[in-house]
């Protein structure tokens, strides 16, 4: 496609189709949107941004990003879906207006461009980056398990080879060291990573059982959050804290921007509850990004008004 009018939205894309995808939403929308390239990925990939701004300098700002984990195809694939949502729907959508006259948006799609890469090429299913381990035959770091919040703490594991392997110290991995760079030097209000597969709106703690100081807070915009998505389709979600909802896991990156003051840190786990899985059929793509930025504009509002 030659804009992001004739972009089919109904596909899985390769990463050259995102990042051309991502240079024509910038050049057709060049007064709301910029691309800011927060880092080089191992194989030196570029880590892109996508600012949502209506101007204003270091303004509060919501991060979105999807596809920390490459084979979570439905994120990246969402992600992608509301890059163009929200400049459809600015100046026709109050609510979104609203937001992005006194906030900023900022959308990473492809979180962990290396691993993406590697799923449409070698193995679909690769979750981790793509950096070799010295000493090991086995290659990559889980991104969610090499953040600085109970980072070598149960739920993560020393051995090179496993899925949730939590890298050799934390922050090791540029992709996850440009992201907290960023989030160190910006104003951030609101943190939303997105997973797939299980259906889930989850908020800090995965690394310890206590409860966040927010907790009745999060939990009931989680309810409501979930509410709203269930609306459109009527898809079922859980909500609760990482630990109770899902499993321990330590080093994750909300539990880490929680800890930094962001207190709407927030994980999604899109469809669908194991089905297909991670191999999620095409046709679901554009129903799950609707339902989502439901429970995103949700967020984002309560974010606005808090
Ligand atoms: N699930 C997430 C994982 O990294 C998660 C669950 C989210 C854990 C946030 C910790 C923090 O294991 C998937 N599917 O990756
Ligand atoms: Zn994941």
């Amino acid at each position: 496609p030659r804009n992001t009018d004739n972009f089919d939205f109904f596909r899985y894309h390769n990463l050259s189709e995102i990042y051309s995808f991502q240079d024509m939403l910038v050049a057709e929308n060049p007064n709301l949107v910029s691309k800011i390239v927060i880092g080089q990925s191992y194989e030196d990939r570029p880590l892109n941004v996508l600012k949502f701004s209506t101007g204003g300098t270091n303004r509060p700002a919501i991060w979105i990003d999807t596809g920390i984990h490459s084979r979570e195809w439905v994120t990246q694939a969402s992600g992608l879906w509301f890059a163009k949502k929200i400049v459809t729907d600015f100046g026709r959508d109050p609510k979104l207006t609203a937001i992005l006259n006194q906030m900023d948006i900022f959308l990473e799609i492809v979180t962990n461009p290396d691993g993406y890469f590697f799923t449409h090429t070698n193995s679909r299913m690769w979750r981790k980056t793509r950096k070799p381990n010295p000493g090991s035959r086995c290659v990559g770091v889980d991104p969610n398990r090499n953040w600085k919040a109970g980072f070598g703490g149960p739920g993560s594991s020393g051995d090179p080879c496993s899925q949730t392997y939590r890298g050799p110290r934390a922050e090791s991995e540029s992709e996850v060291n440009s992201i907290v760079k960023f989030v160190k030097s910006h104003n951030i209000k609101a943190f939303i990573s997105i997973h797939s597969y299980s259906q889930l709106l989850m908020f800090p703690y995965g690394y310890i059982r206590s409860r966040i100081k927010d907790y009745t807070e999060l939990n009931n915009l989680a309810q409501k959050a979930v509410t709203d998505l269930a609306s459109l389709y009527g898809t079922s979600y859980k909500f609760g804290s990482i630990i109770n909802a899902i499993y321990q896991a330590s080093g994750g990156s909300i539990d880490w921007t929680y800890n930094q003051g962001i207190k709407y840190s927030y994980t999604f786990e899109l469809r669908d509850t194991g089905q297909y899985g991670f191999l999620l059929p095409a046709t679901q793509i554009i129903p799950t990004a609707q339902e989502t930025w439901l429970a995103l504009m949700t967020i984002m509002d309560h974010t606005l008004k808090n």
